[in-house]
């Protein structure tokens, strides 16, 4: 994937939110502490256009009983809003609602500067962060598949627009709106026959280390699963206050206190109405929480526990059930970890303790209930494994070592020659182990 990053400049935006009757429900439930703001409701659209390098200088909510099939929002307000794109220099106008081809159509024509909508910012942001060529890849696919039906717009935009945000310079890029539409399918055929190839060798990849343990860390961007790896596998991977800093997954390995080793996999983030593209194209990479054995759902707890109109705990916790639900995995074994607990309120964690009772409640930059949290994994590995006796002869090193390493021993005795064992093992590894020599007694 080519990108061109034409100017450090950072564009000006207005975000622009409609809220229909039904969304209006949801918005002006009960407020606690004062009336909510047109921030309130655009604040993950807010975090987004800055995660994607723009200056956000106007918000606007439009109630609506329904969207307006030309414009989404009205007319005159359509009007009003070219108004302050001409009064501020406005060089991108970001809607929180999805737009069809021919709304952004109209809208630019009316406004006169380039419309996005939020699925078309999370494409820029994930190709502005996607650093691996599995991820640039899965990137681009999604990009183009957004865009094809849109090729004409980009097309019309070549006399007038240069740059920036969601235009597709950083993705597939100028590329785009050279080519035609066929040339645009050619390359999406030849993309997946790629990811395909990827995803075959990734499954080859988690195939390999079935015989452990896997758990996989998984949650809404920014929740602080990166930080979590971290600190429970000492390692360092990327992690930043924005949105989609981890578009890889990488995996490590967990020592357990009792001496188990497990393998623990960061992943991609998670957003609410997460571009369906997108979660198609990340398959690959969600590999190894398709395969996992335990998921650890890390939320952010710093966030109101429950708030309309505003991203809550509840919020992102239902937005990754139904991500989880789209991968398959909803069946899985899964801990609920509410992290940054260092920075929430105790009246906030008392209700959120009634709400989630078998959450552990954990700071990952602080490293607290991170033993609670060991422990709660250690139990689902030990439901997962049997208590065996078995012999095995003392001069078998390798044998040995394999049961130290994946087992837990809990008696050894030596006697002529062989080692009578006591030890808790997984059924995989028990099969490996009468591979390399040891009889159950
Ligand atoms: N106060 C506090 N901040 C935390 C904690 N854990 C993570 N953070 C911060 O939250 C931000 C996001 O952390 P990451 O670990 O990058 O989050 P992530 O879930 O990996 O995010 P993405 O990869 O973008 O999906 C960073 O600024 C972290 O320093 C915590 O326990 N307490
Ligand atoms: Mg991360």
């Amino acid at each position: 994937m080519k990108r061109i990053k034409l100017t450090v400049y950072k564009e000006k935006a207005i975000l622009v939110g409609i809220i229909t009757s039904k969304g209006a429900k949801e918005w002006i439930g009960p407020t606690r502490k004062r009336r909510r703001q047109p921030e309130d409701y655009l604040e993950e659209l807010n975090r987004l256009a800055q995660t994607a390098g723009a200056i956000v200088t106007e918000q606007i909510i439009q109630h609506r009983t329904k969207l307006d099939p030309g414009y989404c929002l009205g007319r005159g307000k359509a009007e009003e809003i070219a108004q302050l794109v001409k009064d501020q220099k406005i060089d991108v106008i970001i809607f929180d609602n999805d737009l069809s081809p021919a709304q952004i159509r109209n809208l630019e024509k009316v406004c006169g500067t380039k419309v996005i909508d939020r699925s078309e910012l999370i494409l820029d942001i994930f190709a502005t962060h996607a650093r691996s060529k599995q991820a640039k890849l899965q990137v681009e696919l999604a990009q183009l598949e957004y865009t094809l039906p849109r090729l004409k717009r980009l097309w019309g935009h070549l006399s007038r627009i240069e740059g920036g945000i969601g235009i597709g310079q950083r993705g597939p890029g100028e590329k785009q709106l050279e080519i035609d539409r066929r040339l645009a399918r050619d390359r999406i055929t030849r993309l997946k026959r790629e990811l395909a190839e990827v995803t075959a060798r990734r499954q080859r990849e988690v195939a390999a280390r079935s015989n452990n343990f896997t758990v996989a860390l998984v949650g809404y961007t920014n929740a602080g699963k990166s930080t979590l790896m971290n600190t429970l596998t000492d390692t360092k991977v990327y992690v930043d206050d924005k949105l989609f800093s981890t578009l890889d997954t990488k995996t490590h390995v967990w020592k357990l206190k009792n001496g188990q080793k497990v393998l623990l996999s960061d992943t991609v983030g998670f957003i609410k109405n997460l571009p369906h593209h997108l979660v198609s194209s990340f398959h690959a990479t969600l590999e190894e929480v398709t395969q996992a054995d335990l998921l650890i759902h890390v939320v952010d707890a710093g966030l109101p526990v429950s708030l309309a109109g505003r991203p809550t705990v509840k919020t992102h916790v239902e937005a990754v059930k139904i991500v989880l639900k789209e991968l398959g995995c909803d069946e899985k074994q899964i801990i609920l970890a509410l992290n940054k607990v260092d920075e929430t309120d105790p009246l906030e964690l008392t209700i959120l303790r009634k709400h989630y009772p078998d959450a552990i409640q954990i700071s990952a930059r602080n490293k607290k209930g991170l033993d609670e949290l060991e422990k709660k994994v250690t139990g689902y590995l030990a439901g997962r494994q049997l208590e065996l006796d078995l012999q095995v002869s003392a001069g078998n090193g390798k044998l040995l070592a394999y049961l130290a390493d994946r087992g837990q021993i809990l008696k050894k005795v030596y006697e002529d020659g062989l080692v009578r064992i006591k030890v808790r093992l997984g059924p995989r590894d028990l099969i490996r182990a009468q591979e390399l020599g040891a009889k159950k007694i």
